[in-house]
């Protein structure tokens, strides 16, 4: 296969896959992977999924044990939270640590493991058909995923069945945290919206500043509003009816998230045809969720998806690279993914013919554009790695390249922080930052593998 970054040689891009698994390594705690050492200590869900994907081309037993440690927290109504704690950092620099989510107050809440109370995007059964493809060991990844099956299945039940009340085929989420892109523009409007007492916040200190500078994370308005909607569960004791009924301020049906669970039951549809289960309810989940999300979040004017405002019923227009990611579940059709592409190649997203690295996180021609605050604009891994995969399928090469070259240029140059800068390549955000190291690798095993 050809190099897919071609300015990069090989002795570098041995170097460069060398430096990722070392950071995997460091990151490392017996059992899982954290994201970052300092910033973020403890287990994520979604990001072990992505670093589950590098870890499948050359240390099976880890990604394994990734995914199994993240299960071990998986509540009993089927949710696999956010964050499993790492007992032995409880007192790290996060905030919010395992106490302040009082998660025992629900009788969902595993029993031991502690864990957050809210969830994150459902990559998961996606994570597992990556390893039965890449694995060295193909035998022992479909006794793997015969053994998490159960578990998988569990985890798309919760979302049809406690998430979708109006039962539409499409999950609604209830923080912003559990979209993964935590300040994006799309939740200002709601933020903005909902007013808080002070007073009745509780009491917090924030930690993620410590390591990442303010000017780069989240605002402290927004912090509260994070803090608030964290409050409001846990006075509810997560019992999800309550959070509905009690007209919870935050409720949107994400397209990033939706997409990954259309795409997780295409995945898990094919992971039971390998494992001799019945892959049709996973494949109608997963057209069901497809069809609603052209129904109700296309926008035709806009020429890409957007979220749907639960609260108010209105669709959130946000231009934010997430818009395009139904590209990766393939649920544009031919007329569809060309007004897309359409967009996506322009000065707003870094066109074919720019000399910026694809792909910013938000429109750069939108006033509140920030080429380094956080999910406001800067350039992510992941959501680079997702669109490359979503483009592939509709045959945009020339984009794909760009977008993969991206991938492997930005560490190369700037090392393998959390987040880049479209225009200059700089690296923010923490460093040595564990998916990006994964998502390189991965990367250049499927591109380049004898060069690593
Ligand atoms: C960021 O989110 C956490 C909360 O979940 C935080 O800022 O404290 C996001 O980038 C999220 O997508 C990611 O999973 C997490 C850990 O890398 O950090």
């Amino acid at each position: 296969m050809s190099n897919p970054s071609p300015d990069i040689s090989e002795s570098d891009c041995k170097h460069l896959a060398d430096t990722a698994k070392k950071i995997l390594n460091n990151n490392w705690k017996d059992s899982f992977t954290v994201p970052s050492s300092s910033q973020y200590p403890h287990q994520w869900s979604w990001d072990s999924v992505f670093i589950a994907m590098g870890y499948a081309h050359y240390n099976q037993d880890r990604a394994e044990s990734e995914l199994r440690h993240l299960f071990n927290g998986q509540w009993k109504n089927g949710m696999v939270p956010q964050i499993v704690f790492n007992s032995t950092e409880l007192n790290g620099d996060y905030f919010p640590g395992y106490e302040f989510w009082e998660i025992n107050k629900s009788d969902n809440a595993p029993d031991t493991v502690k864990t957050s109370g809210i969830c994150q995007p459902p990559i998961h059964s996606t994570g597992v058909l990556h390893l039965i493809k890449y694995a060295p060991n193909r035998e022992r990844a479909l006794k793997f995923a015969s053994d998490l099956f159960p578990k998988l299945v569990s985890w798309h039940n919760y979302l049809y069945s406690e998430r979708d009340p109006n039962n539409e085929g499409l999950a609604y989420i209830r923080h912003p945290w559990e979209s993964g892109q935590d300040n994006s523009p799309i939740w200002d409007s709601i933020l903005d919206e909902f007013e808080i007492n002070k007073e009745e916040l509780p009491e917090y200190e924030r930690k993620d500043d410590i390591h990442v500078n303010a000017d780069e994370r989240p605002s402290s308005e927004e912090y509260d509003k994070y803090v608030y909607l964290v409050d409001f569960f846990r006075h509810r004791n997560y019992h999800e009816k309550q959070i509905l009924d009690d007209n919870c301020p935050f409720l949107v049906q994400d397209v990033l998230f939706n997409t990954l669970l259309c795409k997780a039951n295409r995945d898990l549809a094919e992971i039971a045809s390998l494992i001799g289960k019945n892959p049709k309810p996973f494949k109608e989940s997963a057209e069901r969720t497809a069809e609603a999300m052209n129904q109700k979040l296309w926008n035709e004017k806009e020429q890409m998806y957007n979220d749907f405002d639960l609260q108010t019923s209105k669709k959130i227009q946000a231009r934010v690279l997430a818009g395009f990611m139904p590209l990766y579940a393939k649920i544009p059709d031919e007329s569809q993914k060309q007004k897309m592409f359409d967009y996506l190649n322009t000065h707003c997203f870094c066109q074919l013919t720019d000399t910026c690295f694809p792909a910013p996180s938000y429109d750069k021609s939108g006033d509140d554009y920030s080429a380094r605050t956080y999910w406001r604009g800067p350039v992510w891994i992941n959501m680079n790695w997702l669109l490359s995969e979503g483009l592939d399928q509709y045959g945009f090469d020339d984009y794909v390249k760009q977008v993969k070259n991206s991938i492997i240029q930005l560490p190369f140059k700037s090392g393998f922080r959390e987040y880049y800068d479209t225009d200059t390549g700089e690296g923010y955000g923490i460093e040595n930052f564990s998916w990006t190291a994964a998502l390189l690798l991965d990367t250049l095993y499927r591109e380049n593998a004898s060069a690593i």
